[in-house]
């Protein structure tokens, strides 16, 4: 039997029965919202000149309102985004058996190609396979890429190298829309980690009854997130799921947990989901920025006084994203296991 979903239902005209949802948790795809401006699209020229506290200003409204938001003009050339796509779109095309060498269902690995999401603990399956990377710092983890698509290595790394430099402007950014200094995010991250996950989501003969992946909030600090032109993402915001439209050259930047306890709830980390569809397969890529696993999450000082108590207590980043491992992709935030006891759900 394959290992992954595009060998296993290459072909199919039904939904294998272990990808089924049950009823009351499908997407029922014709209630969710669908509109050209669902989610901010936030034009980054002019960022480090004199429109800098407009800018800063619409990006934090957008972690306000949204906890999500488009970035247009962000610096990274087409070039290095086409490149990033099309040697994706390659590798998932691969043979099976030169796909597998990266094959590993172990989520410690910090290379590795596997399915769904952790196929050791769930009970439904996602319709997807994924290619998982570490990429910061890059010469630590590059040697450990594909190598085939022969250009692989190298346009990942470019990409990266790219995605890192967005992610630390845009964190300086959002620590100064919470009236934070700028470098506050920068060091609350220890070392930094860079994580990438190049999802694959084959075509599917029945999407109302599966997921590409279900409901979930990201245990990081934000995500930069890269599609291809089919849509998919679905970002939940006043209780209704809606569909983000793709803007080519445009990326797309979520919130995680750690920005929503940095910020003491100030800012919320927003739950968000993929779905399939039946005649064209998907490729998304987000860039996970994390702290490092020794780095110590806590809500800023800054913005604790008598009226805002500390809502979470400290942890280290290891020990959050652990048990956001263990528990699967889950609508109920791992975050209520580290809210300090007086605000405990
Ligand atoms: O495919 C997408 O648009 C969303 C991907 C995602 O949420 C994830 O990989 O955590």
């Amino acid at each position: 039997m394959a290992t992954l979903l595009s060998d296993l239902v290459s072909g199919a005209t039904h939904v294998p029965s272990n990808y089924v949802r049950p009823a009351q948790d499908r997407p029922n795809l014709d209630q969710v919202q669908s509109s050209d401006h669902s989610i901010p699209l936030i034009n980054l020229q002019g960022l480090e000149d004199s429109r800098r506290s407009d800018i800063i200003k619409q990006i934090g409204l957008a972690c306000q309102d949204y906890g999500f938001f488009q970035v247009q003009n962000h610096g990274i050339e087409e070039a290095v985004i086409g490149n990033m796509l099309s040697v994706s779109k390659e590798f998932f095309h691969l043979p099976e058996s030169e796909r597998l060498k990266s094959f590993s269902d172990d989520p410690l690995k910090t290379t590795r190609l596997s399915t769904s999401f952790n196929v050791k603990t769930e009970e439904v399956s996602s319709w997807r396979d994924y290619l998982r990377l570490h990429c910061y710092p890059l010469e630590d983890y590059m040697h450990e890429w594909p190598s085939n698509p022969p250009s692989f290595r190298e346009d990942v790394a470019e990409y990266c190298r790219n995605v890192r430099g967005l992610a630390v402007r845009l964190l300086e950014a959002i620590s100064e829309s919470l009236g934070l200094e700028g470098d506050y995010m920068n060091k609350a991250l220890g070392k930094h980690g860079q994580h990438m996950a190049i999802n694959y989501y084959p075509t599917c003969p029945q999407p109302e009854l599966t997921y590409g992946l279900p409901g979930h909030a990201d245990p990081n600090v934000i995500t930069v997130l890269l599609q291809d032109d089919v849509a998919g993402l679905q970002v939940l915001n006043n209780g209704k799921w809606v569909a983000v439209k793709p803007i080519p050259h445009t990326f797309i930047v979520n919130l995680g947990d750690q920005i929503q306890v940095l910020s003491n709830d100030r800012y919320k980390s927003v739950l968000h989901r993929a779905v399939v569809n039946c005649n064209k397969e998907r490729i998304s890529i987000p860039t996970f920025y994390c702290p490092s696993y020794d780095a110590v999450m806590e809500p800023a000082p800054q913005l604790i006084d008598d009226h805002h108590p500390p809502l979470y207590r400290s942890f280290t980043y290891a020990e959050f994203y652990e048990k956001f491992w263990d528990r699967g992709l889950n609508t109920r935030s791992s975050l209520d296991l580290f809210k300090t006891t007086s605000h405990s759900a």
